[in-house]
């Protein structure tokens, strides 16, 4: 075994959805045979992967029957069994099928917002049965193309109470489940409502039961947006509301990718990782790490394992790296923030007596405005970490 390979003490996991994604895209059809899903546990587990994750039609078609579903789920558990695998998390697909075109919880006739709780309450069941403690929500199709078929106001509102709908039918289960919401500004619709982890945490707090849910932030969707994906993923984790992250990759200002993790944008990637490891200190994300991504519209089955095994290796040499940077004493010396025994007191929180003294105090502006602060060679330290000539 190489020295970066996983094992599933990483705590890697996989969406079924991900390396079953057969490859098509809105120009051209499928290029890869679906899997089994015993196929696809085996071959995780063997490269060393800790779970999967999954849609309810991902493992039970849609339109199953009952007995059908109990047979799908008796042979998928077994196949968790001899494998050692875990179902961390599970979800709800509430965008593939023709009714969901309008949106499910948001949309405007009240039959598709049943439906889209009904089709909810039964996945919530059937992940919790297959042993996920986080249920994620993507809206994918919570959204226009048109806005004048909505009033925004009356989307949030209706988001608002499938969300407490759904929080009080986990309580009246007693399960152990907690909500992961996923944003993303656009596509499949042209806008999507609850766009960023901003956006997401703010209606969070709106909530009845806002500690059962937080959010899911996905690398490309940030991206999407223009924005820093790893300091709203550091928001996320300052605020407690990390509950599940989607890694992969994305070059800026383009569809959504999906890429292998860290292909793209490196920088960033290891930032994120030292965030994810508190390798620059403060709290550590303890939860799975998901790769939501996949292979290459180009790759047959092999490449969709080397995908797999990339986005793992990639992490785990990150991982290292971020060690090493914030380990490294040029970087520490660089970023060592300055101590200054009367003014950090004042800093912790407002008095009368301590705003008295800063404003009695005199600031050398010229000589703090004059002063380098060499970030420039902090970033070149960066650079050549990950370039592999240092640490
Ligand atoms: C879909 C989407 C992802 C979400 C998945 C969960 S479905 O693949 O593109 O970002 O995380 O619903
Ligand atoms: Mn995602
Ligand atoms: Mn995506």
């Amino acid at each position: 075994m190489g020295r970066y390979d996983p094992v599933p003490e990483d705590r890697f996991t996989f969406g079924l959805w991900t390396v079953n994604n057969p490859g098509a895209d809105p120009f051209g059809s499928a290029v890869r045979e679906r899997m089994s899903v015993r196929h696809i546990v085996e071959k995780l587990a063997e490269l060393g992967a800790y779970g999967v994750n999954f849609h309810d039609n991902d493992l039970v078609p849609f339109g199953s029957s009952a007995t059908e579903r109990d047979r799908i789920v008796a042979d998928f558990k077994q196949a968790l069994a001899d494998t050692g695998m875990v179902v961390p998390m599970a979800t709800t697909n509430l965008f593939a099928h023709p009714v969901f075109k309008d949106g499910a919880f948001t949309a405007n006739d009240p039959q598709v917002r049943a439906y889209a709780l009904q089709k909810t309450m039964d996945a919530i069941d059937l992940g919790v049965e297959c042993g996920a403690s986080t249920y994620v929500c993507w809206g994918g199709r919570e959204g226009t193309d048109s806005d004048a078929c909505r009033d925004p106001k009356v989307a949030i509102q209706r988001m608002r109470d499938a969300f407490n709908y759904l929080c009080e039918y986990v309580l009246s289960r007693d399960y152990e489940l907690r909500f992961a919401l996923e944003p993303k500004p656009n596509e499949p619709r042209c806008n999507i409502y609850l766009p960023t982890v901003g956006h997401m945490m703010a209606f969070i707090d709106t909530l009845d039961h806002p500690q059962m849910l937080g959010v899911n932030p996905e690398v490309a969707h940030e991206t999407m947006s223009g924005l820093s994906f790893h300091q709203g993923v550091a928001q996320a984790l300052e605020a407690g509301k990390l509950y599940h992250i989607d890694l992969n990759g994305q070059k800026i200002g383009r569809y959504d990718q999906d890429l292998r993790f860290g292909s793209e944008d490196i920088k960033g990637a290891l930032n994120l990782v030292r965030v994810l490891e508190g390798t620059m200190g403060g709290t550590k994300y303890e939860g799975p790490l998901h790769f939501d991504a996949h292979a290459y519209r180009t790759e047959d089955e092999q490449g969709v394992w080397d995908f797999a095994l990339g986005c793992m290796r990639t992490y785990n040499i990150l991982k290292e790296k971020a060690h090493a940077f914030d380990n490294d004493p040029e970087v520490q010396e660089i970023i060592a923030t300055p101590v200054d025994g009367t003014l950090d007191p004042l800093l912790e929180g407002f008095t009368l007596e301590g705003a008295g003294t800063i404003r009695a105090t005199t600031f050398d502006v010229d000589a703090l405005g004059g002063k380098g602060l060499r970030y420039e060679r902090l970033d070149q330290l960066m650079m050549e970490h990950l370039m592999g000539v240092r640490g």
